[in-house]
């Protein structure tokens, strides 16, 4: 029986996480405490002895920075990197130059042109938070209501309101989303619909990379976490609205060929994959994250 290890993590700390604000598709940095997590992160993979031979991230530079630092803790910078800094935007389409250098493998020649799925890797982006991107969670607690801002955070499917097509977070307005159908850009997204558009990449080229012996790495984000998780965990739409995932703490799934999911006797529930770490100190950040909106 072979089995395949996939590792997921989620972005280190970001400025916005920091000031609590509501993010979503909004660009944040890593703030000093999200750098180093991401550093620790990639210390305990290459303490672990884990190798990899392709990643994935967001077309945000908090996931595509954290990945950068981990690959470069694991000494794997060369790999090939499908999202930001990697494929993205690569020149197939006219010689636009792609963003940020970084892995990639170089521009493609024509024979070699990507499938949709594979360049857009704008689907491992963030939940987009609507109309509450830019907006501070606590702030919208004392507005809205504590239930309220829950249901906006953590319900399956009902999504937060509506941004407008001339609001700075409508994705239509930032040019790196240009090559990506106008029908596709979400105004809001529940997490029912952020798992709808990011499942079709999981489908059509991380799943069947990961059965052909690649060993993947993602770095992305809370909710596109949550999605896949709740996918690979056969986790319940009731369950999932408990699920919070911490930032930089590499979870680790051990998958058979037909890519179900080997349960990890250390695994904290509902969860059947892994984290690195101790155990006690990644159950602080998971309440952490939680108590955002006290
Ligand atoms: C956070 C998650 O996303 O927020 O969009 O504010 O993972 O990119 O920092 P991330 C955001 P919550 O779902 O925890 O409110």
């Amino acid at each position: 029986l072979n089995s395949h290890k996939l590792v997921l993590v989620r972005h280190g700390e970001s400025t916005w996480n920091d000031m609590n604000i509501f993010t979503g598709w909004a660009d944040a940095s890593l703030n000093e405490k999200g750098l180093a997590e991401a550093e620790q992160g990639g210390k305990l993979l290459k303490l672990g002895g884990y190798e990899f031979d392709v990643a994935y991230t967001s077309v945000l530079k908090r996931a595509i920075k954290t990945l950068w630092i981990v690959l470069e803790e694991l000494d794997l910078m060369y790999i090939p990197i499908k999202g930001g800094g990697g494929t993205e935007g690569r020149s197939f389409r006219g010689g636009r130059a792609g963003g940020g250098g970084g892995g990639g493998g170089g521009p493609f020649r024509h024979s070699e042109r990507p499938s949709e799925s594979f360049v857009n890797t704008w689907r491992l982006n963030e939940r987009h938070y609507g109309g509450l991107q830019g907006l501070n969670k606590q702030e919208t607690v004392d507005n809205y209501g504590k239930d309220q801002v829950l249901i906006w955070r953590r319900s399956y499917d009902i999504p937060p309101p509506e941004c407008d097509e001339s609001s700075e977070y409508y994705p239509g307005n930032d040019p790196r989303y240009a090559n990506v159908d106008r029908a596709d850009l979400p105004r809001t997204e529940s997490l029912k619909t952020t798992g709808e558009r990011f499942m079709p990449l999981w489908e059509s080229e991380i799943g069947p990379a990961i059965k052909s012996g690649k060993r993947v790495i993602i770095a992305a984000h809370g909710n596109t976490l949550r999605a896949l998780v709740k996918h690979l965990d056969g986790i319940s739409e009731e369950e999932i609205t408990g699920l919070n995932i911490p930032t930089g703490v590499p979870l680790v799934y051990e998958l058979d060929d037909d890519l179900r999911v080997i349960p990890n006797p250390n695994a904290i529930a509902p969860l059947q994959g892994m984290y690195l770490g101790d155990l006690a100190d990644v159950k602080a950040r998971i309440a952490g994250v939680a108590n955002q909106t006290k």
